[in-house]
């Protein structure tokens, strides 16, 4: 072991994995690799990608973690997401189509890991409660509970790498005379299912992937209409029949909806679809990032270190249309400076990098395609101090402009459209069912014979 080195991994979603991963990666090679800890409030690995039926509270009395629904597909091409060092191709044998449902992402996340042993490092149903860090000793104390027993301990550690998402904490705003709505409200977060929102008059506030998302949801399960309401600027995307955007909900009387334009709605269903917050229940407030959901959040060099103390990191901590494979290329890094194979630069150093990247990232157009670029930049940047296998990030930033492009084209139906992977060069295959005609979301049926009869379209 690496100088008898402990590190505490917070979550094992895929930042978390990425980050188990990056040190088998290391022990294959023959590095002395630290203790690794990683603790998983969940039964099982994959964050977010872990399915679960409860909202609220989980079986434990904890905050459910994840805000995914049952009929949750790719929003974004998988050739966006692919791992450099595990192909889809690899995972499933055999072609398939560039938007996959959740339990087909899920399943080509845990492959990876299941070829080695690191699930041997998880506690799982193991929640973090608090951490703390000691100046005379240089280490952090973790306190954990095992929640089944509710069981606590405490151990130190010499790194701490959070890891534990940012989309699990809903933002949701307070709206005049909501308190007289009498139909159904929820917030992205706890939603599930758009079947029980067929006949009905949905309203989702906000105008970003969720609300397009759960408004298409929506729209797909056969809702009488969907009126998405927007504060700064509408989606505006040629949206069919029953679906419309309108500027700024912003009152109730009991089931009547009123909007900034001087127009009204009556509606069935209101879903806040708002966001989320940066939140850290276990971390003292000098250690937690805080702020919007950046692509440079303030406080980290690299976008993983804590500056004011470099031995705390986070991976997975920034807004994202890189995921998998961005988050990789933190864990190498992060893994890179915990073995010292890469240096710390001094404090100095690093906040005139952060200065430099905060100065680019601001002067950045809020279009996609150039905050696009600037994550691909961001990516380009870690990846060179690796040793991850490097990819033509560039052509993953035309998939994303292009899948924007396609979005663009044809809201309902993007999702039939397959690009190249930049990593083995394959075609996807056209999936047997467009999206819009879907409706087993099941890993089973998605690979059902026949998936890769239709003739691919795009790339
Ligand atoms: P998470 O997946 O959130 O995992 C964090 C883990 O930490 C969880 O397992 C959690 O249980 C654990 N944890 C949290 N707190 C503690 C604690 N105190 N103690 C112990 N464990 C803890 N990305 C895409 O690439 N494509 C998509 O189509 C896509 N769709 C999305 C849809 C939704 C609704 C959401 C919310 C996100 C979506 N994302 C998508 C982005 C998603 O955030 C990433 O794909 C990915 O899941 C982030 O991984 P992560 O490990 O950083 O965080
Ligand atoms: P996002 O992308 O953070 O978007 C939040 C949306 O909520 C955005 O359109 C905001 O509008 C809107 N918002 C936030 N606060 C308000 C208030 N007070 N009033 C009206 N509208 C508001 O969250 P998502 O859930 O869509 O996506 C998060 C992740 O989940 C993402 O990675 C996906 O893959 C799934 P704004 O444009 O700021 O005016």
């Amino acid at each position: 072991m690496s100088g008898n080195k402990r590190v505490a991994i917070i979550g094992a979603g895929p930042s978390g994995m990425a980050q188990l991963r990056a040190f088998e990666s290391a022990e294959r090679q023959g590095h002395d690799v630290p203790e690794l800890v990683c603790f998983e409030k969940q039964a099982d690995w994959g964050g977010q990608w872990n399915y679960t039926w409860r909202t609220g509270l989980d079986e434990y009395g904890e905050p459910v973690h994840s805000s995914m629904y049952r009929n949750l597909w790719s929003n974004g091409p998988k050739e966006g997401l692919e791992f450099a060092d595990y192909s889809f191709d690899e995972h499933f044998g055999r072609p398939i189509s560039s938007y996959p449902p959740r339990e087909v992402l899920w399943d080509y996340i845990a492959g990876r890991l299941e070829k080695s042993d690191v699930r041997k490092h998880i506690r799982f149903t193991t929640v973090v409660r608090l951490v703390a860090f000691d100046d005379a000793t240089q280490q952090f104390s973790v306190t954990s509970e095992h929640l089944p027993t509710g069981e606590t301990t405490t151990e130190t550690f010499d790194h701490v790498i959070v890891a534990s998402g940012h989309f699990s904490f809903p933002f949701t705003p307070e709206v005049d005379g909501i308190e007289t709505f009498p139909g159904f409200v929820t917030h992205a977060h706890d939603f599930r299912g758009a079947e029980a929102l067929a006949g009905k008059d949905v309203l989702v506030m906000g105008s970003s992937y969720s609300a397009e998302d759960i408004g298409s949801q929506a729209y797909k399960m056969g809702a009488k209409s969907v009126t998405a309401s927007y504060r700064t600027a509408p989606m505006g995307y040629e949206w069919p029949e029953r679906f419309e955007e309108r500027h700024g909900l912003q009152r109730f009387e009991g089931s009547t909806a009123f909007f900034a334009d001087g127009t009204s709605k009556d509606v069935d269903a209101l879903i806040f679809c708002t966001g989320y917050m940066h939140k850290y229940p276990f971390l003292p407030r000098e250690f937690a990032v805080s702020g919007a959901n950046d692509l440079y959040p303030e406080q980290l060099y690299r976008g993983v270190v804590w500056n004011d103390n470099p031995a705390l990191f986070y991976v997975g901590a920034q807004d994202q249309w890189f995921t998998f494979n961005m988050f990789d290329t933190q864990a190498w890094y992060v893994r890179d400076l915990i073995l010292g194979t890469a240096e710390m630069p001094s404090k100095a150093e690093r906040e005139q990098s952060m200065t430099a990247w905060q100065q680019r990232y601001r002067a950045t157009p809020t279009n996609g395609a150039d905050q696009i670029r600037f994550q691909a930049d961001y990516v380009r940047d870690l990846m060179g101090e690796t040793d991850y296998p490097t990819f033509d990030i560039d052509e993953v930033a035309n998939i994303f402009v292009d899948w924007k492009n396609h979005k663009r084209q044809d809201i309902m139906g993007y999702r039939d459209y397959c690009y190249r992977s930049v990593m083995t060069g394959t075609i996807a295959a056209k999936h047997h069912t467009p999206w819009i005609e879907e409706l087993d979301d099941s890993l089973e049926r998605y690979l059902s014979p026949g998936s890769a009869n239709r003739e691919p379209s795009g790339a």
